[in-house]
């Protein structure tokens, strides 16, 4: 059978195309390493997250020099860390040029968790951890979004993820402030603050304490994964017997407020008793 050469030219075309798009579809499912939702992992209780070991403390960690495992809860309808901080959430603050694993899980209903301007998209299901890893190069900030429809609020479900230079990114919390509740009026009183690093090296930060109308400020460098402790003596010399609040905090240039705060009653002037 003799066949025109141009019905070769176009058999040969057609059967290219077939396999063109047969590969294209394996590499897409296989290639990429995209990871559907499985049975492989066990399920969590999205009900109970806050009894869950990930999930109770949602956040940023430092797990290895280069790598770093975010944690997120989303719920109706914001997410725990990226939600606004008017809503009482931070936002999800990641460093440059590290692997930054995130572990996204709901309490409630199904969302999504899509970072704007990135290919990081991911269903977010209850009961199931979604997991992704990016590297992100430059610092700059980006958009959450939730484009699974989740009730009523969900046009309002947003958060915003901050990329910070990998070298100013710092990582404090203020483990405990120590002090007393009352002072008679004209004493000293000292608070000490404990500053943890989660970094895993060496940093320096600045505790600022504030009592009343007095401002202390102190730098601080503290271990790898460690904590310092720095105090503060606060004079109540000339203050009227009254309540004044107090409030510690550590500035570390990151979004995250680092933040105690509390009272300390200056009170009547009692006779010392012996006893
Ligand atoms: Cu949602």
């Amino acid at each position: 059978m003799r066949i025109h050469t141009y019905e070769k030219i176009w058999l040969v075309a057609a059967m290219v195309l077939i396999v063109g798009i047969i590969a294209t579809i394996t590499y897409g499912a296989v290639g990429l390493g995209i990871a559907m939702i499985d049975d492989s992992e066990d399920t969590i209780d999205a009900a109970n997250l806050g009894d869950d070991e990930r999930f109770a403390n949602p956040g940023i960690e430092q797990v290895g020099e280069d790598e770093y495992e975010v944690t997120v809860v989303a719920r109706q309808f914001n997410y725990d860390p990226g939600t606004d901080q008017l809503r009482g959430f931070d936002p999800i603050e990641v460093p440059t040029d590290s692997e930054v694993t995130f572990y996204v899980t709901s309490g409630d209903v199904i969302h999504s968790f899509s970072v704007v301007d990135t290919n990081l998209n991911t269903m977010v299901v209850p009961g199931e951890v979604s997991t992704m890893t990016a590297v992100f190069d430059e610092p700059g900030e980006y958009g959450i979004l939730c484009n699974e429809y989740c009730g009523p609020q969900h046009h309002d479900m947003e958060g915003r993820l901050v990329v910070h230079d990998v070298d100013e990114f710092d990582l404090f919390e203020i483990e405990a402030v120590d002090g007393p509740e009352a002072v008679d009026p004209g004493d000293e009183a000292a608070f000490t603050v404990t500053v943890a690093n989660e970094r895993l090296e060496e940093r320096s930060t600045t505790v600022v304490f504030e009592f009343d109308e007095q401002t202390f400020e102190e730098d601080v460098t503290v271990d790898a994964d460690g904590t310092a402790d720095v105090t503060f003596t606060v004079d109540t010399d000339g203050l009227e017997v009254d309540d004044y609040s107090w409030t510690a905090t550590v500035d570390d240039g990151m979004e995250r407020i680092v933040e105690e705060s509390g009272q300390l009653a200056v009170g009547e002037e009692e006779d010392e008793e012996e006893e």
